[in-house]
Protein backbone atom coordinates (compact mmCIF):
# COMPACT_ATOMS: atom_id res chain seq x y z
CA UNK A 1 0.00 0.00 0.00
CA UNK A 2 1.71 3.58 -0.69
CA UNK A 3 0.89 6.18 1.67
CA UNK A 4 1.20 8.94 -0.26
CA UNK A 5 0.88 11.70 2.61
CA UNK A 6 4.38 10.19 3.43
CA UNK A 7 5.95 10.67 -0.18
CA UNK A 8 7.36 13.87 0.88
CA UNK A 9 9.20 12.37 4.26
CA UNK A 10 10.31 10.17 2.31
CA UNK A 11 11.81 12.16 -0.06
CA UNK A 12 13.00 14.52 2.58
CA UNK A 13 14.93 11.35 4.38
CA UNK A 14 16.57 10.91 1.03
CA UNK A 15 17.65 14.28 0.32
CA UNK A 16 18.50 14.25 4.09
CA UNK A 17 20.64 11.55 3.52
CA UNK A 18 22.21 12.49 0.64
CA UNK A 19 23.02 16.18 1.12
CA UNK A 20 23.85 16.62 4.91
CA UNK A 21 26.26 13.16 5.06
CA UNK A 22 28.39 14.95 7.61
CA UNK A 23 25.76 15.19 9.69
CA UNK A 24 24.06 11.64 9.30
CA UNK A 25 22.86 11.59 12.56
CA UNK A 26 21.26 14.94 13.02
CA UNK A 27 19.63 14.38 9.63
CA UNK A 28 18.26 10.88 10.53
CA UNK A 29 16.76 12.39 13.86
CA UNK A 30 14.78 15.36 12.32
CA UNK A 31 13.95 12.89 8.88
CA UNK A 32 13.00 10.64 11.78
CA UNK A 33 10.43 13.27 13.40
CA UNK A 34 9.11 14.55 10.37
CA UNK A 35 7.97 11.11 9.75
CA UNK A 36 6.45 10.64 13.09
CA UNK A 37 4.46 13.89 12.92
CA UNK A 38 3.00 13.10 9.19
CA UNK A 39 1.74 9.12 10.34
CA UNK A 40 -0.70 11.17 13.29
CA UNK A 41 -3.93 10.42 12.09
CA UNK A 42 -5.09 14.33 11.82
CA UNK A 43 -8.92 15.21 11.89
CA UNK A 44 -9.58 18.73 11.47
CA UNK A 45 -13.32 19.96 12.27
CA UNK A 46 -14.86 21.33 9.16
CA UNK A 47 -14.61 25.08 7.83
CA UNK A 48 -17.56 26.72 6.90
CA UNK A 49 -16.91 27.91 3.39
CA UNK A 50 -17.28 31.74 3.54
CA UNK A 51 -19.45 32.96 0.43
CA UNK A 52 -20.15 36.53 -0.48
CA UNK A 53 -22.19 37.95 -3.51
CA UNK A 54 -21.19 41.82 -4.49
CA UNK A 55 -23.39 42.35 -7.57
CA UNK A 56 -21.85 39.96 -10.24
CA UNK A 57 -19.17 39.22 -8.16
CA UNK A 58 -18.86 36.00 -6.11
CA UNK A 59 -16.51 35.35 -3.62
CA UNK A 60 -15.88 32.20 -2.47
CA UNK A 61 -13.10 31.06 0.29
CA UNK A 62 -13.02 27.62 0.84
CA UNK A 63 -10.27 24.94 2.87
CA UNK A 64 -8.29 21.90 2.02
CA UNK A 65 -8.26 19.62 4.74
CA UNK A 66 -7.80 16.33 6.17
CA UNK A 67 -10.97 14.98 7.98
CA UNK A 68 -12.60 11.77 8.90
CA UNK A 69 -15.81 11.46 6.97
CA UNK A 70 -18.00 8.38 7.81
CA UNK A 71 -19.07 6.69 4.43
CA UNK A 72 -21.13 3.52 5.99
CA UNK A 73 -22.58 3.30 9.27
CA UNK A 74 -19.37 3.20 12.02
CA UNK A 75 -16.89 3.20 9.06
CA UNK A 76 -14.53 6.39 8.88
CA UNK A 77 -12.18 7.36 5.90
CA UNK A 78 -8.94 9.79 6.81
CA UNK A 79 -10.52 11.87 3.61
CA UNK A 80 -8.88 14.58 1.87
CA UNK A 81 -11.74 17.26 1.49
CA UNK A 82 -12.99 20.33 0.56
CA UNK A 83 -14.55 22.52 3.68
CA UNK A 84 -14.63 18.93 6.02
CA UNK A 85 -17.01 17.18 4.19
CA UNK A 86 -17.50 14.55 0.65
CA UNK A 87 -18.63 15.77 -1.01
CA UNK A 88 -17.77 19.66 -0.74
CA UNK A 89 -20.36 22.18 -0.06
CA UNK A 90 -22.56 22.38 -3.10
CA UNK A 91 -21.69 26.15 -5.19
CA UNK A 92 -24.19 27.92 -6.54
CA UNK A 93 -23.37 30.85 -8.90
CA UNK A 94 -25.41 32.52 -11.56
CA UNK A 95 -24.73 32.54 -15.63
CA UNK A 96 -22.58 35.87 -16.14
CA UNK A 97 -20.94 35.75 -12.90
CA UNK A 98 -17.44 36.55 -11.98
CA UNK A 99 -15.92 33.55 -8.99
CA UNK A 100 -13.43 35.23 -6.55
CA UNK A 101 -11.91 31.92 -5.50
CA UNK A 102 -9.74 31.66 -2.39
CA UNK A 103 -8.39 27.85 -1.04
CA UNK A 104 -6.85 27.88 2.31
CA UNK A 105 -4.64 24.72 2.20
CA UNK A 106 -4.83 23.15 5.85
CA UNK A 107 -3.22 19.78 5.38
CA UNK A 108 0.26 19.89 6.60
CA UNK A 109 1.74 17.46 4.19
CA UNK A 110 0.43 17.74 0.93
CA UNK A 111 -0.46 20.30 -2.12
CA UNK A 112 -4.10 21.18 -2.91
CA UNK A 113 -5.80 23.00 -5.81
CA UNK A 114 -9.23 23.69 -7.24
CA UNK A 115 -10.36 22.80 -10.86
CA UNK A 116 -13.60 24.02 -11.56
CA UNK A 117 -15.34 22.50 -14.63
CA UNK A 118 -17.46 25.09 -14.96
CA UNK A 119 -15.09 27.79 -16.02
CA UNK A 120 -12.89 28.66 -18.94
CA UNK A 121 -9.41 28.81 -18.03
CA UNK A 122 -5.40 28.16 -18.07
CA UNK A 123 -5.22 25.00 -15.73
CA UNK A 124 -1.27 25.90 -15.56
CA UNK A 125 -2.50 29.59 -14.15
CA UNK A 126 -5.38 28.97 -12.53
CA UNK A 127 -5.58 25.68 -11.01
CA UNK A 128 -2.57 25.38 -9.25
CA UNK A 129 -1.17 23.98 -6.61
CA UNK A 130 -0.99 25.46 -3.13
CA UNK A 131 1.71 24.43 -0.66
CA UNK A 132 0.62 23.25 2.82
CA UNK A 133 -0.57 26.02 5.01
CA UNK A 134 -0.83 28.47 2.11
CA UNK A 135 -3.67 29.60 0.33
CA UNK A 136 -4.25 30.97 -3.52
CA UNK A 137 -6.93 33.34 -5.32
CA UNK A 138 -8.00 33.18 -8.82
CA UNK A 139 -10.83 34.85 -10.11
CA UNK A 140 -12.61 32.94 -13.63
CA UNK A 141 -16.47 34.25 -15.60
CA UNK A 142 -18.95 31.74 -15.29
CA UNK A 143 -19.91 31.54 -18.62
CA UNK A 144 -21.76 28.77 -19.11
CA UNK A 145 -25.18 27.16 -17.41
CA UNK A 146 -24.99 23.93 -16.39
CA UNK A 147 -24.14 21.29 -13.09
CA UNK A 148 -20.70 20.99 -13.00
CA UNK A 149 -18.15 19.10 -11.19
CA UNK A 150 -15.14 20.85 -9.14
CA UNK A 151 -12.39 18.55 -7.80
CA UNK A 152 -8.96 18.91 -6.71
CA UNK A 153 -6.32 18.98 -9.98
CA UNK A 154 -3.12 18.04 -7.88
CA UNK A 155 -0.89 15.26 -9.13
CA UNK A 156 -2.20 12.30 -8.59
CA UNK A 157 -5.50 13.51 -9.48
CA UNK A 158 -7.11 9.93 -8.89
CA UNK A 159 -5.50 10.35 -5.54
CA UNK A 160 -7.16 13.75 -4.68
CA UNK A 161 -10.65 12.75 -6.20
CA UNK A 162 -10.45 8.91 -4.44
CA UNK A 163 -9.36 10.52 -1.08
CA UNK A 164 -12.56 13.09 -1.39
CA UNK A 165 -11.85 15.74 -2.51
CA UNK A 166 -14.72 17.04 -5.10
CA UNK A 167 -17.92 18.63 -4.91
CA UNK A 168 -21.34 20.04 -7.10
CA UNK A 169 -20.93 23.52 -8.74
CA UNK A 170 -24.28 24.54 -10.21
CA UNK A 171 -24.08 27.82 -12.61
CA UNK A 172 -27.92 29.09 -12.84
CA UNK A 173 -28.85 29.79 -16.07
CA UNK A 174 -29.45 33.72 -16.54
CA UNK A 175 -32.93 33.06 -17.61
CA UNK A 176 -33.51 30.09 -16.07
CA UNK A 177 -35.15 26.84 -16.74
CA UNK A 178 -38.03 26.21 -18.53
CA UNK A 179 -39.75 24.38 -16.46
CA UNK A 180 -38.61 26.17 -13.24
CA UNK A 181 -42.20 27.46 -12.43
CA UNK A 182 -43.34 24.04 -13.02
CA UNK A 183 -40.58 22.62 -9.94
CA UNK A 184 -41.98 21.67 -6.15
CA UNK A 185 -39.09 19.99 -4.52
CA UNK A 186 -35.15 20.26 -5.39
CA UNK A 187 -32.67 18.24 -4.17
CA UNK A 188 -29.19 17.38 -5.00
CA UNK A 189 -27.42 14.14 -5.21
CA UNK A 190 -23.23 13.92 -6.05
CA UNK A 191 -22.05 9.87 -6.63
CA UNK A 192 -19.05 8.71 -6.45
CA UNK A 193 -16.49 5.53 -5.32
CA UNK A 194 -15.13 5.04 -1.86
CA UNK A 195 -11.76 2.44 -2.11
CA UNK A 196 -9.89 1.04 0.37
CA UNK A 197 -8.22 3.93 2.55
CA UNK A 198 -4.97 5.74 1.37
CA UNK A 199 -4.25 3.12 -1.15
CA UNK A 200 -3.49 4.06 -4.54
CA UNK A 201 -2.95 0.88 -6.06
CA UNK A 202 -6.52 -0.06 -4.94
CA UNK A 203 -7.70 3.49 -6.72
CA UNK A 204 -6.01 2.41 -9.61
CA UNK A 205 -6.77 -1.29 -10.17
CA UNK A 206 -9.20 -2.05 -7.40
CA UNK A 207 -12.71 -2.15 -7.48
CA UNK A 208 -15.04 0.20 -4.81
CA UNK A 209 -15.83 -1.10 -1.82
CA UNK A 210 -18.81 1.68 -1.63
CA UNK A 211 -20.43 3.23 -4.18
CA UNK A 212 -22.48 6.17 -2.39
CA UNK A 213 -24.83 8.92 -2.64
CA UNK A 214 -23.72 12.04 -1.00
CA UNK A 215 -20.44 10.35 0.71
CA UNK A 216 -22.19 7.83 2.39
CA UNK A 217 -24.28 4.31 1.99
CA UNK A 218 -27.32 5.29 3.56
CA UNK A 219 -27.04 9.75 3.18
CA UNK A 220 -30.34 9.60 1.17
CA UNK A 221 -32.51 6.74 2.64
CA UNK A 222 -31.67 7.56 6.31
CA UNK A 223 -33.90 9.37 6.42
CA UNK A 224 -35.09 9.44 3.08
CA UNK A 225 -35.80 12.17 0.69
CA UNK A 226 -39.35 13.47 0.27
CA UNK A 227 -42.10 14.19 -1.94
CA UNK A 228 -45.67 15.33 -1.82
CA UNK A 229 -47.89 13.09 -4.00
CA UNK A 230 -48.02 14.97 -7.46
CA UNK A 231 -45.15 17.25 -6.86
CA UNK A 232 -42.71 17.71 -9.42
CA UNK A 233 -39.22 17.34 -8.16
CA UNK A 234 -35.82 17.99 -9.82
CA UNK A 235 -32.55 16.35 -9.02
CA UNK A 236 -29.46 18.16 -9.83
CA UNK A 237 -27.02 15.02 -10.00
CA UNK A 238 -23.19 15.12 -10.69
CA UNK A 239 -20.70 11.86 -10.89
CA UNK A 240 -17.79 11.97 -9.19
CA UNK A 241 -16.28 8.86 -10.03
CA UNK A 242 -13.39 8.73 -9.59
CA UNK A 243 -13.33 5.69 -12.30
CA UNK A 244 -16.76 4.43 -12.70
CA UNK A 245 -19.89 5.51 -14.72
CA UNK A 246 -23.24 6.24 -13.15
CA UNK A 247 -26.55 4.77 -14.70
CA UNK A 248 -28.47 7.63 -13.10
CA UNK A 249 -32.34 5.93 -12.55
CA UNK A 250 -35.64 6.37 -10.20
CA UNK A 251 -37.63 3.31 -9.84
CA UNK A 252 -41.32 3.80 -10.48
CA UNK A 253 -40.86 7.25 -12.70
CA UNK A 254 -39.94 8.36 -15.90
CA UNK A 255 -37.63 11.53 -15.92
CA UNK A 256 -39.78 13.98 -18.09
CA UNK A 257 -37.08 16.12 -18.84
CA UNK A 258 -33.65 15.89 -18.69
CA UNK A 259 -31.14 18.73 -18.70
CA UNK A 260 -27.55 16.99 -19.61
CA UNK A 261 -24.59 18.58 -17.98
CA UNK A 262 -27.30 21.25 -16.95
CA UNK A 263 -27.54 22.97 -19.97
CA UNK A 264 -30.93 24.14 -20.80
CA UNK A 265 -30.05 23.70 -24.34
CA UNK A 266 -29.27 20.48 -24.12
CA UNK A 267 -32.62 18.70 -23.23
CA UNK A 268 -34.52 15.17 -23.56
CA UNK A 269 -37.62 14.02 -22.46
CA UNK A 270 -39.45 10.53 -21.47
CA UNK A 271 -36.51 9.52 -20.25
CA UNK A 272 -35.73 5.94 -17.76
CA UNK A 273 -32.23 6.07 -17.25
CA UNK A 274 -29.17 8.36 -17.95
CA UNK A 275 -26.01 7.69 -18.32
CA UNK A 276 -23.19 9.97 -16.77
CA UNK A 277 -19.61 9.92 -17.10
CA UNK A 278 -17.11 10.41 -14.65
CA UNK A 279 -17.32 14.12 -14.13
CA UNK A 280 -20.79 14.61 -16.07
CA UNK A 281 -24.01 16.30 -14.22
CA UNK A 282 -27.42 16.89 -15.06
CA UNK A 283 -30.66 18.23 -14.12
CA UNK A 284 -33.71 15.44 -14.14
CA UNK A 285 -37.37 16.21 -13.01
CA UNK A 286 -40.31 14.21 -13.05
CA UNK A 287 -43.62 13.79 -11.02
CA UNK A 288 -44.67 11.33 -8.33
CA UNK A 289 -48.46 10.57 -8.66
CA UNK A 290 -48.91 7.70 -6.10
CA UNK A 291 -47.63 7.38 -2.39
CA UNK A 292 -44.92 4.81 -1.82
CA UNK A 293 -41.14 4.81 -1.55
CA UNK A 294 -39.30 4.89 -4.73
CA UNK A 295 -35.37 3.84 -4.91
CA UNK A 296 -33.08 6.21 -6.52
CA UNK A 297 -30.22 3.95 -7.71
CA UNK A 298 -27.44 3.57 -9.99
CA UNK A 299 -28.98 1.06 -12.37
CA UNK A 300 -25.14 -1.21 -12.43
CA UNK A 301 -26.35 -2.95 -9.59
CA UNK A 302 -22.76 -3.62 -7.94
CA UNK A 303 -22.82 -0.81 -7.57
CA UNK A 304 -26.18 0.13 -6.09
CA UNK A 305 -25.46 -3.02 -3.96
CA UNK A 306 -22.41 -1.88 -2.80
CA UNK A 307 -24.26 1.98 -1.32
CA UNK A 308 -25.69 3.84 -4.31
CA UNK A 309 -29.10 3.81 -3.43
CA UNK A 310 -30.97 6.47 -2.12
CA UNK A 311 -35.25 6.20 -1.32
CA UNK A 312 -37.75 9.29 -1.83
CA UNK A 313 -40.73 8.90 0.18
CA UNK A 314 -43.90 10.05 -1.37
CA UNK A 315 -46.62 10.62 1.37
CA UNK A 316 -50.21 12.76 1.05
CA UNK A 317 -49.09 16.01 3.20
CA UNK A 318 -45.10 15.46 1.96
CA UNK A 319 -43.86 14.55 5.64
CA UNK A 320 -42.00 11.16 6.56
CA UNK A 321 -44.45 8.75 8.01
CA UNK A 322 -41.64 7.01 10.04
CA UNK A 323 -42.49 3.98 8.28
CA UNK A 324 -38.81 1.54 7.35
CA UNK A 325 -37.52 2.59 4.17
CA UNK A 326 -38.43 -0.06 1.57
CA UNK A 327 -36.31 -0.38 -1.86
CA UNK A 328 -33.49 -2.36 -3.44
CU1 LIG B 1 -5.97 17.67 -3.33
Amino acid sequence: MIRLKRIHCLLALAASILLLASCEGNANEQAQAEKASSEQRISQPPVQPVITRDGRNVHIAMTAQVTDVEISKGVFYNAWTFNGTVPGPVLHVKEGDTIHFTLHNMDPDVPHSMDFHAVHAAPSKKFIDIMPGEQGSFSYSADTPGVFMYHCGTKPVLAHIANGMYGMIIVEPKDGYPSDNEIDREYTIVQSEWYKEQDFEDFLNGEPEYVVFNGTDYSLSQPPLLAKVGDTVRIYINNAGPNEVSSFHIVGTIMDRVYLDGNPRNILYGMQTILLPASGGAIVEFTVTEAGDYPIVTHQFDHATKGAVGILRVTADGMDNGDPVSGH
